[in-house]
């Protein structure tokens, strides 16, 4: 089952990559979603559309919950549920056309079973799970350092660092250093890679699923930033981190 779902969703994201890249040569249309901060575009439109075709097909028993709602919303984990985001980082993709990424997290029963990440212009594909170590385009990676908070750079939301809420600007100052990317699949690629030692910002069911799945894979700690765990029902604040950057991060959120 899982070798299966592990190809299906390769080969899936694969599909996408050279579609995206195709819509790209004619002229993208941009519409605001809950303002001028907030797109979408034609693009994650017909790759949502592309995708739920293909889980549709192939596991007509699945919910599925994807960003761009053509479905009804998954109100409950129970069996199996997929995680879709058609294009993640929109705004880079509208703005810089690169450090995007099409995503899909598979759970069962609330589980973890599976995640990937297709970062579309570099052609990286980054995948794993709780029983499925991480890799990138196929190949095993070397597993991320537990390091100190002040010891790795950290990924972290703009808005949430430039107004110290919850103390992330404090907190990115006692890193090596912030990173705000724009892109929730580019951060959980970057903690895969062993590039960042986590990250933190508010964030949408389908923007965590694959990033926490493959996370599991090699011991990042994902929770609230009141330890709770993260509940894939509902949008919040992420705390993302390896075990030491992570306990680091609680105390002094807390701290406020
Ligand atoms: P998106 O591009 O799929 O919407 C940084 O902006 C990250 O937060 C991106 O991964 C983005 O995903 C996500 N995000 C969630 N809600 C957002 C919003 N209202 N505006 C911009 N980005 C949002
Ligand atoms: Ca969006
Ligand atoms: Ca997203
Ligand atoms: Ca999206």
């Amino acid at each position: 089952m899982l070798k299966a779902l592990a190809a299906n969703i390769e080969a899936w994201l694969t599909e996408s990559r050279t579609r995206i890249l195709t819509a790209m040569q004619t002229p993208v249309s941009v519409a605001t979603k809950t303002g001028r901060n907030d797109l979408v575009t034609n693009v994650d439109a017909d790759n949502q559309a592309f995708l739920v075709g293909k889980i549709r097909t192939a596991y007509p028993q699945a919910k599925i919950e994807a960003e761009e709602g053509t479905a009804a919303k998954v109100t409950d984990l129970d069996g199996l549920v997929f995680f879709v985001d058609p294009i993640d980082g929109t705004m880079n993709f509208v703005k810089q056309r690169a450090n995007f990424a099409v995503m899909i997290g598979v759970y069962q029963d609330g589980a973890p079973l599976y995640g990937a990440i297709m970062d579309v212009m570099r052609n990286e594909l980054v995948t794993g799970g709780p029983s499925l170590p991480p890799a990138l385009n196929g190949q095993p990676v070397s597993l991320p350092l537990d390091r100190l908070l002040k010891d790795g750079l950290l990924g972290a939301s703009g808005p949430m660092t430039i107004h110290n809420y919850l103390n992330l600007g404090d907190i990115a100052l006692a890193s090596s250093g912030a990173r705000i990317s724009g892109s929730a699949g580019m951060e959980f690629k970057a903690i895969t890679l062993g590039q960042l030692v986590g990250y933190v910002s508010y964030l949408q069911p389908w923007d965590i699923a694959a990033g926490m799945a493959i996370g599991a894979g090699f011991g990042l700690q994902c929770s609230r930033p009141d330890g709770q765990p993260v509940d894939l029902l509902q949008a919040g604040v992420v705390v993302a981190a390896m075990p030491q950057a992570h306990a680091e991060i609680l105390h002094r959120m807390q701290a406020k």
